[in-house]
């Protein structure tokens, strides 16, 4: 009897399935097209050149929230919060093309030209520029690389780690070069997970072990530690953490900063500080994540703590503001190294919006001058769901409208400081590598080229990994006269200036340097020097702070 349930059981089964295939034979496949759009708004793209370099900036702070449900077809966010700072380091990438094309030393038969995505700072955005970048706005022919009409040699970003490592992920597997500028978390060393990625800002593995250094030659034995909520944060903090642990200095408290605004996080985070005995506080995190932290902490009256701050927020104008001066002078700080780059700082004064046909410009122009430009193209940022209004954070719509009269110089803004040129500079040389390596590819000698049996690759029709080769061993001299090369992890040496934020006379803020840390790319061997005596703490008496 059983065996008899079994076999009906089994038929039913088998008929159920061929009833199934036959369903799939007869039921027509979908036909393929295309799915979602992207809307990437706000680019920049230049004309009629040979080979196309990719960048992707933070134009914009962040993605506005919408409460779209799966009832609704997907829709690409629209983003808010103008970044001056990152204007200019996408001009320093522009600059950097223009300075190329005019020399005749390098690359002299080609026009380089660019391709530039906002990243609003978000993961998901970095994840279109990228596609694009490959598929081409209005193409559907994925691996097409040809989305600003000339051929793509490589991309310059993505700004914040988190963001180059999804873009890594995806341009690793076609093996496609990218420079990263900013991102600087450990992981992206690691060539298994992120074989096309090289960078020309140190690794976080120099700076973590840098700022334990630091705590442990000052003698503090008990720090608290506060870390943005990305690979940035993360990773270096748990690094500073392990570093000093070895060292005996014990963490008094560890708190993390919200991804998206809560009050009530931040408010916690703040009483953290006020409850902890702990003089010192180590804070990893973008200058663009901690703004929040640092706007709560300057309406209440805590004071007399010494902040570490890591290199991403150690020059930010959205950190040293005056409001802030009060709490946060005497801190001390890691940034990469800096330069002066000639002729930059009137480039970046050339811009204007009746030269520009790009909707940044003239957003640039109403958020310098708090007026509306007549096409007010830039408008679109502002078509902003309810939801983003309630919670405050409309762009305001001046009812003044902009002459185009307006002066850069009149007025005071990140976009045209040149002082602290650090990032900027990083990303300048980011552009040289890719130019260096390309001018390498271009001087190939038949037969006895790195390809199988001898051959070279062509300068307009070479494959990403052959463009790779070359940037793995390019070594170049910038005009700073640093010379740049590459180890085996994509990475460069750790070089750091040490600085402590000090009153000058005309109530600011001076980034004075008081050291200096320098290390192997995987700090396997380091140097710091600390000049004591030019150090001004924020402490009643004047001397270095302890720890409790
Ligand atoms: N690395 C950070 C991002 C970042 C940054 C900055 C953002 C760095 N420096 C300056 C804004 C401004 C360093 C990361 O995520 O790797």
């Amino acid at each position: 009897f059983l065996t008899r349930i079994l076999l009906s059981s089994m038929f039913h089964v088998l008929f159920a399935l061929l009833l199934c295939l036959q369903d799939q034979i007869f039921v027509r496949s979908q036909e393929c097209r295309l799915i979602g759009k992207f809307d990437l708004h706000g680019f920049l793209q230049s004309k009629n050149n040979h080979l196309i370099i990719g960048g992707m900036f933070p134009f914009h702070f962040r993605t506005i929230l919408t409460n779209d449900t799966a009832m609704d077809e997907p829709r690409s966010p629209k983003c808010e919060g103008f970044n001056f700072r990152s204007l200019r380091w996408a001009r320093a990438m522009m600059f950097a093309i223009d300075e190329i094309n005019k020399d005749k030393n390098i690359l002299p038969n080609i026009t380089l030209g660019y391709q530039i995505f906002d990243t609003c700072f978000t993961i998901s955005k970095s994840v279109e520029g990228t596609l694009s970048f490959l598929t081409g706005q209005n193409e559907t022919h994925p691996n097409f690389r040809c989305s600003a009409g000339a051929p793509l040699a490589a991309v310059v970003g993505a700004g914040g780690s988190a963001l180059s490592i999804a873009t890594a992920r995806i341009l690793g597997l076609y093996y496609f070069p990218q420079v990263g500028y900013a991102s600087s978390c450990s992981v992206l060393s690691d060539k298994f997970q992120f074989p096309s990625f090289l960078r020309t800002i140190p690794s976080d593995i120099a700076q973590s072990k840098g700022i334990a250094e630091l705590v442990t030659y000052f003698g503090w034995t008990w720090v608290g530690t506060i870390a943005a909520d990305d690979d940035y944060g993360k990773y270096g903090i748990k690094l500073f953490k392990e570093e000093v642990e070895k060292n005996g200095v014990c963490i008094s408290f560890s708190e993390t900063l919200p991804r998206i605004y809560s009050k009530e996080s931040i408010d916690k985070i703040v009483e953290s500080i006020r409850k902890s005995s702990a003089n010192i506080i180590v804070i990893f995190s973008s200058d663009i994540d901690l703004s929040s932290l640092m706007d709560a902490l300057a309406v209440t009256n805590i004071t007399g703590k010494t902040y570490i701050s890591s290199e991403a927020w150690t020059t930010s104008a959205l950190i040293a503001k005056p409001t802030n001066y009060k709490f946060l002078w005497g801190t001390i700080g890691f940034a990469i190294r800096k330069a002066v780059i000639p002729k930059f700082e009137e480039y970046l004064r050339a811009i204007h919006p009746e030269n520009g046909t790009d909707d940044l410009v003239y957003e640039f122009w109403e958020e310098a001058f708090n007026c509306t430009w007549r096409t007010n193209k830039a408008a679109f940022y502002t078509n902003i769901s309810s939801e983003a209004n309630a919670a405050g954070r409309k762009r305001n719509i001046s009812p003044i409208a902009c002459t185009g009269n307006e002066k850069l110089s009149s007025i005071k803004n990140t976009y045209t400081d040149v002082s602290e040129l650090r990032i900027t500079y990083s990303v300048y040389k980011s552009v040289y590598t890719i130019a260096n390596a390309l001018h390498d590819l271009s001087w190939c000698q038949d037969k006895r080229g790195p390809f199988p049996n001898g051959q070279c690759a062509d300068l307009l029709t070479f494959e990403p990994w052959q463009l790779m080769y070359y940037l793995k061993n390019t070594k170049f001299k910038v005009f700073t006269n640093e010379s740049l090369k590459f180890d085996e992890s994509g990475d460069v040496e750790g070089y750091y200036d040490i600085l402590n934020w000090q009153w000058s006379t005309n109530d600011s803020i001076a980034f004075t340097k008081i050291g200096r840390y320098t290390s192997t790319g995987n700090g396997a061997t380091f140097e710091l020097r600390i000049d004591n005596s030019s150090i001004l703490w924020n402490t009643p008496n004047g001397l270095p702070p302890r720890s409790v």
